[in-house]
Order: C-alpha cells, then structure tokens, then sequence
C-alpha cells in the first residue's frame, strides 16, 4: 500500500481533542513545578523528621541472604529487554494498522479515546485499511503500511519467549530468597517510596543501596512492571481473540475486545515510561556501580561493567536494525517461522465450540466498519444488476453431491440467526445479527468426502493485489454452531460494502477470513495448490497465518 503518515497522537476529552505534544511542555513546568514544591517540603522541620525515619530503603535483618543480583537474573534481565525490542516496535506496528483506540466493542467514529489519525472520512464505504498508516521503518516492525500480517508474527512469536523468559525469572525468583528484592514485605515501602520521592525530586537524592535493597520507589516500579504489567500484557492480549472472546462470555460481556486493546496499549504505556526513567536512573544514580550490578553482577565501580552493558546493547543495535530489512527481504520465512513458534497455539484456541445467545437486539453495532477491496468485474456488475436473480453457489469438490444453489433456493433451505461479535485483525470490532443457512445444513446437503479436511470459499472480488479473495477453513469447523453462510445482515439483505449476494461467518476467527461476495465452496483434502498455497488470499499476499483465532 502506498505510504500514508497519521497525525501526532490525540486523546478525546468530552468533546474535545488534545493533541498530547502538548504534554512535553506542560510535563516540563508540572516537573519543575514538584522541583520547586519539593524543595520548599525539604526545609520542614516535620518533613526533615520524616525522612530520617523513613530514609527510603527497608534493610530487613535477612537481607545477607539475597545480595547481588544472581546470574539467571542478570541474564533474563538481558533477554527480556533484546525481547522488548521486537515486542514494543511489532506492537506499535499492530497498532498503525486500526489507529484508535475505543472503550466499546462498536468503535464508532467519533467516540475513540485516541488516536493517531485524522477523524474518519464521512465516505459511507471507507474501509480500515484504508485507515491504516506507516510508521518510520525502524521505529515500527516492519514499518511499512498494513505489514500486520509480518508484525503480529513477530509479536506472538516472540512473546511466547518472552512469556518463557517470564515464567523462568518467576520460578527461579520464587525459588531463591531473591523475591524479597521485588516484593514488598512491610507496609512502610509507601511511606518510603513517598520519602524518596520527594528527595529524588528535591535534586538532594536517597542513599542508594542497591546491592542489598532497593528503594520504596523502585520497589513498586519493579513490583507493578513483574507482577502486574506483565501478566496484563498477557491477558489483555488474550483478550483480543475472537475465539477466546467467545468462549469466555461473561468476561468479554463486560471486558469486550476494546477494553482489552485499550488496556493492552497503555500496558505498552507503562512499560515505555519505565523503560525510559529506569534507564535514566541507571545512568544518573551511578552508572559504573549499576553496571556492574547488572551485567557481571559485582559490587564495585571498574569499568567491567560498562563493557558488558556495551556488549549487550551491540546485540541490541544488531538486533534492532537487521529486523526491518530481513521481515521485508525474507517475509516468508518470518511467516514461517511465526507459524513454527505459535502455530501449535493458535490451533489449540481453536478447540473450543462456540455457542450462540451472546448478544441481543440491543448490542448491535450502529457502525459496522467496512474492509478489504470491493468486487469491480463486470461478473459482478451484471448479476448485482440483476438483483442477484442469476446467482449461484457452487457447492462443490470432493462431496458426495455438488450442487449449484440460487438465493431464492438458500432461502427456502433452513434459515439460522446469530448475533455476534466482530473481529478484524487490524483490532476494530462490531456487533451484527446474521440471518443465512449454517454450513452443517450445506454439508448435509453435499455430504462431503472423509478426505475433505479443509473448505475453500472464493469470492466473486478480487483480492487487493489482484487475483480471486478465497480462503480455507478447517472442515471440522463446518459443524460448529457459529458458522453460517449469511444473505441478511441486520434485518436487511447483505449490503454490496458487507458481501452481497452472500458472505461467510465462522466466529473462531478473525476478519479476514469471512469470505465476502461469495462465488463458490470448494471441499478439499488440501490447500497447497490453491493460490500460492498458503490458505487464503491474505496468507499468500501479506503473509498471515490460515489459523487465525487470536
Ligand atoms: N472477498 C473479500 N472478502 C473479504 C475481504 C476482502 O478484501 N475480500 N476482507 C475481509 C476483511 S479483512 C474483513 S475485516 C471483513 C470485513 O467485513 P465487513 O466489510 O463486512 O465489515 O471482510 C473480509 N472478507
Ligand atoms: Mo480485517
């Protein structure tokens, strides 16, 4: 897609936007401003009396028994931050493809809390790529416009090492005296942490004594990033998945998609925020001493340690510029190696049967977004001239009776209702009621072979780059309850923008994969010969994965 630039990130107030550049100035004089008041605190007499009794560090008696910090710390702390990397640069990436952010699974426009593009175009048929925007090559994974496919590769894939990452460091803390560095244990790491505050902020700064205990301050910094940040990255990431989303219904009732994104961004907040006065305190608070600390893990102030943390932050350097160039040169191999870390995931997610009955009348979406590119062939044209009266569904490959169906003969085959959520994967969603035939009435119809393990739907569109939009579905989800070949959206015959004469619904998976403008259904044992074989218009195109569930 060409390069399109957004605008600097904006929040909604009521009714109002703010552009939050102005954050730097006005987070400047609010600085200055706790500077002043700070100082002013520090000449109290009471103030002065109670930073001699709360001085920041809590030295418990025990503390002989967890100095320094021990090599698989040191080490994970290294992984985790070479992981970030990815994970921060693939999840703005993922961000840039839907850029706003909403509190309701209708994301509506207008009604986002932020974000970083233009209010959206009254045009009735604009579509969320269009949305889309670039990012500077080395700031977003890959950077290049709608790369989500390559990104959210990248960013489940390495999260699930960074999650092994975590869950090593958990064990290993919990397993050693060492939690006691990172939780608190007594009720005065408030009254310490505010201690500390004020003299950090006062520019006079706390005896540091990081070797055996860290500050009230930092303690809770650390303790909110390991226990409480962290673990709602995962969730809230969780939390995006249609599948998932549908199975656990009364969590996603109240906690729908938008509030897990919206979560998950500012997760991705805090970690940068951390990231950026951790490094900052590393560096102003003793630098040769941190280092030490942290890379070869000794007490002293030599230069060893600045040539360890140089070391490292070399294979961050080469980490973080081979990234872009190698996912554009070798896309495939990230799509496959993606799929090698967590394909094995996905598919799990997909084990769960859906039920219908989550939503009502009521939940439905009064803006539905509209993707993907419209179908222009003059196929198309004559039969939507027609009012589809000269339609068929081919219904065909290895069943036992192909058949060609009209819609007047789709109409008169038993009709099934859902209400239910959507799920694209750039992050919108919407509420819609979906009134067609369910594909286990067509399989009945047809009854397909047992060699049948995947079903292809082609569109009668092309696909962006040009070629018929298909895509194939495990067969097995053929007989779940949510999965449906819909003709009426809302009440109301298909809309040309929603897939008219017909589209698929199967709610296990993502957007992407809801054939719309439908032309036939094809039963087949596999997929490795159709389009470039990689299971659908968007696995061959822009490298996502055929199993799309999260
Ligand atoms: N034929 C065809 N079907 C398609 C697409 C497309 O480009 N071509 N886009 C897909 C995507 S990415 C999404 S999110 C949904 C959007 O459906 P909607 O426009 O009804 O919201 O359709 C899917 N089906
Ligand atoms: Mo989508």
């Amino acid at each position: 897609m060409p390069t399109a630039g957004g605008v600097t990130p904006r929040i909604r107030l009521g009714r109002r936007w703010f552009n939050l550049l102005w954050l730097l100035p006005l987070g400047f004089a609010i600085l200055l401003a706790c500077v002043a008041a700070a100082k002013g605190l520090r000449n109290m007499p009471s103030v002065q009396r109670f930073i001699a009794a709360y001085p920041g560090t809590d030295l418990r008696a025990d503390r002989g028994d967890y100095l320094g910090i021990p090599a698989w710390a040191r080490w994970s702390h290294f992984f985790n931050l070479f992981l970030m990397v990815f994970i921060l640069r693939s999840g703005l990436q993922i961000l840039s493809d839907h850029p706003r952010l909403y509190w309701s699974r209708h994301c509506t426009p207008g009604r986002e809390w932020f974000r970083f593009q233009k209010p959206v175009p009254a045009e009735p048929l604009w579509t969320a790529k269009q949305d889309s925007i670039s990012l500077p090559r080395h700031v977003g994974l890959p950077g290049i416009r709608h790369s989500i496919g390559l990104a959210r590769w990248w960013h489940l894939g390495v999260n699930l090492l960074w999650l092994l990452n975590g869950l090593v460091f958990y064990v290993l803390l919990f397993a050693t005296p060492q939690w006691k560095r990172l939780v608190p244990t007594s009720w005065t790491v408030f009254p310490n942490a505010a201690s500390v505050a004020i003299q950090y902020l006062s520019l006079d700064w706390p005896k540091e004594h990081g070797w055996v205990a860290y500050n009230g301050l930092q303690l809770l910094a650390y303790f909110v990033t390991v226990f409480i940040a962290a673990p709602l990255a995962l969730v809230t990431g969780l939390g995006m998945s249609p599948a998932l989303s549908t199975r656990f219904r009364r969590i996603s009732r109240v906690a729908s998609i938008q509030t897990a994104r919206s979560l998950h961004f500012l997760v991705f907040c805090w970690f940068l925020l951390f990231i950026v006065i951790h490094v900052s305190l590393v560096f102003s608070t003793g630098l040769l001493t941190n280092l030490n600390r942290i890379g070869p893990g000794r007490d002293g102030n030599s230069w060893l340690g600045f040539w360890v943390f140089i070391g490292w932050m070399g294979v961050v350097i080469v980490g973080w510029a081979v990234a872009t160039p190698f996912t554009l040169r070798h896309p495939r191999v990230v799509q496959r190696a993606g799929r090698m870390l967590i394909g094995g995931l996905l598919r799990w997610f997909e084990h769960v049967d859906l039920r219908p009955g989550e939503y009502g009348e009521k939940d439905i979406s009064p803006y539905f977004w509209h993707n993907g590119r419209y179908p222009d062939s003059t196929e198309y044209r004559i039969l939507q001239a027609g009012g589809f009266a000269g339609y068929r569904l081919r219904v065909g490959g290895l069943v036992a009776h192909p058949v060609g169906l009209s819609l007047e003969e789709l109409r008169a085959l038993p009709a099934h209702t859902q209400i239910t959520q959507h799920f694209c994967i750039q992050g919108w969603s919407g509420v819609a009621k979906w009134t067609g035939v369910s594909m286990a009435t067509i399989c009945d119809l047809v009854e397909p072979d047992p060699r049948a393990k995947w079903v292809v739907f082609y569109s009668l569109g092309e696909g962006a780059d040009g070629g018929t939009y298909y895509d194939a579905h495990p067969v097995e989800h053929m007989r779940g309850r949510l999965t449906m070949l819909a003709y009426d959206m809302n009440d109301r015959p298909l809309s040309f923008g929603h897939g008219a004469p017909l589209r698929l619904r199967n709610e296990l998976e993502l957007g992407f994969k809801q054939v719309k403008w439908i032309k036939a259904v094809e039963f087949v044992a596999d997929f490795s010969d159709i389009g470039s074989g990689y299971g659908g218009y968007n696995q061959d195109h822009e490298f996502f994965g055929y199993r799309q569930p999260l």
